[in-house]
C-alpha cells in the first residue's frame, strides 16, 4: 500500500509539472529590449533569483489580490536601462513599452516605475498563493499598484521596450 501511494504522489507531481510546462508554451521568457546597455531574455528561473517584493491589485472581478515579484525597476537596472540617479535630465523622456501575447501594449514613463521617484513599484509576477499564474493571465504578468482600475497591469508580458520620447 506505501509503495501505491508512493507511485500516486509521484505520478500526480509529475502530470502537475507537466501541465504547467505546457501552459507556458506561448512564451516562457519575457525580453527585455530598446535604450538599455544589456538586453535580456528573462525565466521565471532568472526572475526568482532577483530582488522581491509584494504588490497588491484590486481587480476587474473587485478582488483584492496579493502577488510577489520583481519590481520593473530591478529588470530595468539589470538591463542596463538608466535608473536611480541617472534618471534626470534628457533620461525623463524615456518611456517603457510593456507588450503583451495579444498585442495589447501599456506605456509608462521610466519615473513612474523608479523608486527614487514613487513608493508605488510596479512588478513582474509569474505565480499567485504559490503556484504559477492561469495560463490566461500568464506566464508573466505586469502588476501595477496603486491606481484606480486594472487596465495598466498587463497580461501575458512578452516583451518590455525601453523607448526615447521625441517631438
Ligand atoms: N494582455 C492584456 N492585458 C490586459 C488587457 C488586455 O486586453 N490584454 N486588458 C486590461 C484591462 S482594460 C483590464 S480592466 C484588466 C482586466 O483584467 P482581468 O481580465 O484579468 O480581470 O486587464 C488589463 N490587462
Ligand atoms: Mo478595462
Amino acid at each position: 500500500m506505501k509503495t501505491f501511494l508512493a507511485l500516486l504522489i509521484a505520478f500526480m507531481t509529475a502530470s502537475e509539472t507537466n501541465s504547467y510546462a505546457q501552459s507556458a508554451l506561448p512564451n516562457t521568457s519575457v525580453k527585455v529590449t530598446g535604450a538599455v546597455t544589456k538586453p535580456l531574455t528573462l525565466s521565471v528561473e532568472d526572475l526568482s533569483a532577483m530582488k522581491q517584493v509584494n504588490v497588491s491589485l484590486k481587480e476587474h472581478d473587485g478582488a483584492v489580490r496579493q502577488y510577489r515579484g520583481v519590481p520593473v525597476m530591478e529588470i530595468l537596472q539589470a538591463a542596463g536601462a538608466t535608473v536611480g540617479k541617472e534618471l534626470r535630465g534628457k533620461n525623463l523622456g524615456k518611456y517603457l513599452l510593456v507588450t503583451c501575447a495579444d498585442g495589447y501594449q501599456v506605456v509608462f514613463s521610466l519615473a513612474e516605475l523608479d523608486s527614487s521617484f514613487t513608493n508605488r513599484q510596479a512588478a513582474l509576477v509569474w505565480g499567485l498563493n504559490g503556484k504559477p499564474l492561469a495560463a490566461e493571465q500568464g506566464p508573466f504578468k505586469l502588476i501595477v499598484p496603486g491606481e484606480k482600475k486594472p487596465a495598466r497591469s498587463c497580461r501575458q508580458v512578452t516583451a518590455l521596450s525601453v523607448g526615447i520620447a521625441k517631438e
